[in-house]
């Protein structure tokens, strides 16, 4: 994932985004400017509310701002969210959406020893969102899965599999419906894991795998699914691990890469200094990677991670009272 190649300065797109991204990202920020790196950030604007003062909800110009960057950080989406991240992945061809699961201390995890990848295809699927026709009965909707973005995302999965030391790749469809659609994707595994003798494969129908995920979510090391199967599973396993306020996940393609949270807008909890940075501020130490500043990215994840051990300063989503500014300034006082 990383660019392995580091740089004097970096030019940084923050597109905040909706509700609780405005929080989280500047208690992420905050972070960023403690640690020994030089960052220059431009700011961009998309989403609902960009939609109601501007008439567009993802600008040009933030596009643009993206495209010129050396990678993203993006906060929330909300209602907009096909408009606005969605097409932000598709345009920017980020093909690769990666959204780690993993068990921290002091977050009412199912168990201790989760800790895997999802792999999730980022750029067709259901989310192409083509369902412009209303039929007499109701609407239609259309699923794209071709040859091509299969065979990338799952030769991304096993190549990540071999490059960090993992032994088994779990292929997500289901073939046994949709045969066309996820009949090739399950050929395409196959075909794909025979350049990986070394990685063990299995394959499940995604129903089955919501409930391995609950029973034996510890067999787990890395799942490749399509675009919609992909975004469900990993809030199942947000579930599994504390809740939304930790996962965080990155866009990667060819041209460029984003990082954001896998939680949403958060239209409940906004404006309230009460939101969990820790997934947005994981997302941050992804890019950090990305970007090949990986002393920086270890000291910034110790930081978190003496937070969750102290146990002191958490948020109301882990069961204590430290409001989203309290627990960045811990952080900040653990680097
Ligand atoms: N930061 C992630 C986010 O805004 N999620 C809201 C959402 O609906 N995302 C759709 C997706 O991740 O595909």
């Amino acid at each position: 994932m990383s660019t392995s190649k580091t740089k004097d300065s970096y030019k940084i797109a923050v597109v905040p985004g909706d509700g609780i991204g405005q929080e989280v990202m500047k208690a992420t920020i905050d972070v960023l400017n403690s640690l020994d790196i030089d960052f220059e950030y431009v700011y961009g604007d998309a989403g609902d509310e960009c939609l109601e003062r501007t008439g567009t909800a993802l600008p040009s110009e933030t596009l643009d701002m993206i495209r010129e960057s050396d990678a993203c950080l993006f906060g929330a989406a909300g209602e907009t969210a096909a408009d606005v991240i969605v097409k932000i992945r598709q345009e920017m061809k980020m093909f690769a959406n990666l959204r780690p699961v993993k068990a921290y201390p002091n977050t009412n995890s199912l168990s201790d020893d989760i800790d895997f990848m999802i792999v999730r295809e980022n750029t067709e699927g259901m989310y192409i969102a083509d369902e412009e026709s209303y039929t007499d009965e109701g609407a239609v909707a259309k699923r794209i899965i071709t040859r091509e973005a299969e065979r990338r995302i799952i030769d991304y999965a096993f190549n990540y599999a071999a490059e960090n030391n993992k032994s088994k790749v779990t292929g997500v469809h289901k073939a046994n419906v949709l045969k066309k659609t996820d009949g090739l994707f399950k050929e395409i595994f196959y075909e794909v894991a025979k350049d990986y003798p070394d990685i063990a494969t299995e394959d499940f129908y995604v129903d089955a795998t919501a409930m391995y995920l609950i029973t034996q979510p510890e067999s787990f090391e890395i799942i490749v699914t399509t675009n919609l199967f992909g975004d469900i599973l990993s809030d199942e396993g947000a579930g599994l691990v504390g809740g939304l306020g930790l996962i965080p996940s990155a866009n990667i393609g060819e041209d460029g890469a984003l990082f954001e949270p896998v939680h949403g807008s958060a239209p409940d909890i906004a404006g309230q200094n009460k939101a969990n940075p820790i997934a947005m501020m994981l997302s941050s130490i992804m890019m950090l990677r990305y970007l090949g500043e990986n002393d920086s990215a270890d000291r910034f994840e110790s930081a978190i991670l003496k937070v969750l051990n102290d146990a002191n300063k958490l948020t109301s989503d882990l069961g204590g009272s430290a409001t989203t500014t309290e627990l960045a300034d811990e952080i900040i006082k653990n680097l």
